[in-house]
C-alpha cells in the first residue's frame, strides 16, 4: 500500500443528488441500457502513461507533480504499479492501458529492458489476479526516446528498425501474458519534418512490412485480441502516415491487412485531422475496421493535441451513436487517453478527473442509446435515400454512362431539389441530450 490516495474512497454510484463530489452520479455500472450493463458497453480503461509517468510539463516547462513513485529504478517502477492499482480500486473501472516505457525502467541494453519489462509483467499479473482489473491494450513506446527521432518503423537507419521490431515483439508477448484484448500501435514518429531528406516511397514500404511481421507474429503466438492501429495527423511530427482512418485504410488494403488490423480512434487526433470524432467511428464502423476508442477532448482553439478528459455530453452521445449503431464493442473499449492540466497536482485531481469523464461517458451513451431506439435519425435517412429502391432506379448503378443519358433524354428527368432538414434533425437531437 502506498498512501498516495490516502482518505479518497472508493467511488461508487450515488444518483444525481450525491451529497459529494466523490461518486457518480450517472454511471451506475449495474444499469442496464439496450439490454447490457453500462459497464459492459462502455468497457472503460485508465491509461498509466498519463495517469502515471506524465510529469506535468509543457514546452516551456517541465515537472509540476511531485509523485512519490518518480525514480528509474525497479523499485520505483513497483511503487508506481503499486500506486497504479489504488486508482483502479478507487474507480472501479474494468480495465488499464500501457506501454512499455510507462511501466518500467529503461535498462543499459535491450534485453535489460525486457527483462525489466518481464518483471513488471509477472508483478502486474499478481495484482490483476488479486483485484480483477484488466487489460484492455498493451503498446510499446516507439516515439520517446531519442533513438526513435526519425521514426522507428519508417527510420532510415535499420538498427532502428530491427530494435523497433523487437520492441514491440516483447510489447506483444507482455500483452499475450497478461491477457490484454487487443494490441495498439500509433506511429508517433512514423511520419517527416521535412520532405526534402525523406523517402516517402521506401517510408511507406518499411511501415507496411513492419505491420505485417506484427500481423504474423502475433498468429504466431496465438493472440487471440485485436491488432489496432491509432491514427493522428501530426504532432509530434509535422507530417504523419496514419493520418486518419480514410487514410490508414487504403494503407491497410495496399498491404493487405484490411482484415487483420483495426483502428483505435482518439476523439483529439479526430479534431486535428479536421474531421469529428463521429466522422471517424461512423467511416470504421462503415469499413468493418472500428475497434477500439481513445476517449478524451481537444481545446478547439489551441490547434495541439491537448489531451483533455471530456466534457461535453452532446458530442459524446454523437461518438457512441455511431458505435452503438455498429453492434458496441467487442474486444474494443473507452480508454482515458487524457491527462490532467499541470496545475491540477492533488491525487483528489486524479480520481475527479477520471469521476467526471465516466459520468459524460455514460451520459452520452444513455442519450445515444435513446436516440437509437428513437429512431428519428435513421427513419430520416432511409426516408432520403427512399427513391434508390423503387424498381425503375434498380439499374442504375450498373448502368453505363451512354444507358444513362439515354434515359436522362427518354424519360425527360427533371431533378426536383428536396430538403436536407439539418435544423429539423439537430432539433431532434436535442430531445436527447
Ligand atoms: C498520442 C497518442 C498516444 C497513443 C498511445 C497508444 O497522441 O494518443 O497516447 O494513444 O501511444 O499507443
Ligand atoms: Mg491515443
Amino acid at each position: 500500500m502506498t498512501d498516495f490516495f490516502r482518505d479518497i474512497p472508493k467511488i461508487t454510484y450515488q444518483g444525481p443528488d450525491a451529497a459529494t463530489d466523490f461518486a457518480f452520479r450517472h454511471y451506475d455500472p449495474e444499469a442496464v441500457v439496450m439490454g447490457k450493463r453500462l459497464e459492459d458497453h462502455l468497457r472503460f480503461a485508465v491509461a498509466y502513461w498519463h495517469s502515471f509517468a506524465w510529469e506535468g510539463g509543457d514546452p516551456f516547462g517541465g515537472r509540476t507533480f511531485d509523485r512519490p513513485w518518480w525514480g528509474d529504478d525497479m523499485a520505483a517502477a513497483k511503487a508506481k504499479a503499486d500506486a497504479a492499482f489504488e486508482l483502479f480500486a478507487i474507480l472501479g473501472q474494468p480495465y488499464f492501458c500501457f506501454h512499455d516505457a510507462d511501466v518500467r525502467p529503461e535498462g543499459a541494453s535491450f534485453a535489460e529492458s525486457r527483462r525489466n519489462l518481464e518483471e513488471i509483467v509477472d508483478h502486474f499479473g499478481t495484482k490483476m489476479e488479486e483485484t480483477g482489473t484488466r487489460l484492455l491494450w498493451g503498446t510499446a513506446n516507439l516515439f520517446s526516446h531519442r533513438r526513435f527521432m526519425s521514426g522507428s518503423a519508417t527510420n532510415p537507419d535499420p538498427d532502428v528498425f530491427a530494435y523497433a521490431a523487437a520492441t514491440v515483439k516483447s510489447c506483444l508477448d507482455a500483452t499475450q501474458k497478461l491477457g490484454g484484448e487487443n494490441y495498439v500501435l500509433w506511429g508517433g514518429r512514423e511520419g517527416y519534418e521535412t520532405l526534402l531528406n525523406t523517402d516517402l516511397a521506401r517510408e511507406r514500404q518499411q511501415a507496411g512490412r513492419f505491420l505485417s511481421m506484427v500481423v504474423d507474429y502475433a498468429h504466431k503466438i496465438g493472440f487471440k485480441g485485436t491488432i489496432l492501429v491509432e491514427p493522428k495527423p501530426q504532432e509530434p511530427t509535422k507530417h504523419q502516415y496514419d493520418y486518419d482512418v480514410a487514410t490508414v485504410y487504403g494503407f491497410l488494403k495496399e498491404f493487405g491487412l484490411e482484415k487483420e488490423v483495426k483502428m483505435n480512434i482518439e476523439q483529439g487526433h479526430a479534431i486535428l485531422a479536421g474531421h469529428s470524432f463521429e466522422h471517424e467511428l461512423a467511416l470504421a464502423r462503415d469499413l468493418g475496421i472500428l475497434g477500439s476508442i481513445d476517449m478524451n477532448r481537444n481545446d478547439y482553439q489551441s490547434g495541439w493535441d491537448t489531451d483533455q478528459f471530456p466534457n461535453n455530453v452532446p458530442e459524446v452521445a454523437l461518438a457512441y451513436y455511431e458505435i452503438l449503431k455498429g453492434g458496441g464493442f467487442t474486444t474494443g473499449g473507452t480508454n482515458f487517453d487524457a491527462k490532467l492540466r499541470r496545475q491540477s497536482l492533488d491525487a483528489e485531481d486524479l480520481v475527479l478527473a477520471h469521476v467526471g469523464a465516466m459520468d459524460v461517458c455514460a451520459r452520452g451513451l444513455r442519450a445515444a442509446a435513446a436516440m437509437l431506439e428513437d429512431g428519428g435519425l435513421e427513419d430520416a435517412r432511409t426516408a432520403r435515400y427512399a427513391d434508390w429502391d423503387k424498381p425503375e432506379n434498380a439499374g442504375l448503378l450498373s448502368a453505363d454512362l451512354a444507358q444513362i443519358a439515354q434515359r436522362v433524354e427518354d424519360e425527360d428527368i427533371r431533378p426536383e431539389p428536396r430538403s436536407g432538414r439539418q435544423e429539423r434533425l439537430e432539433n431532434w437531437l436535442n430531445r436527447f441530450v
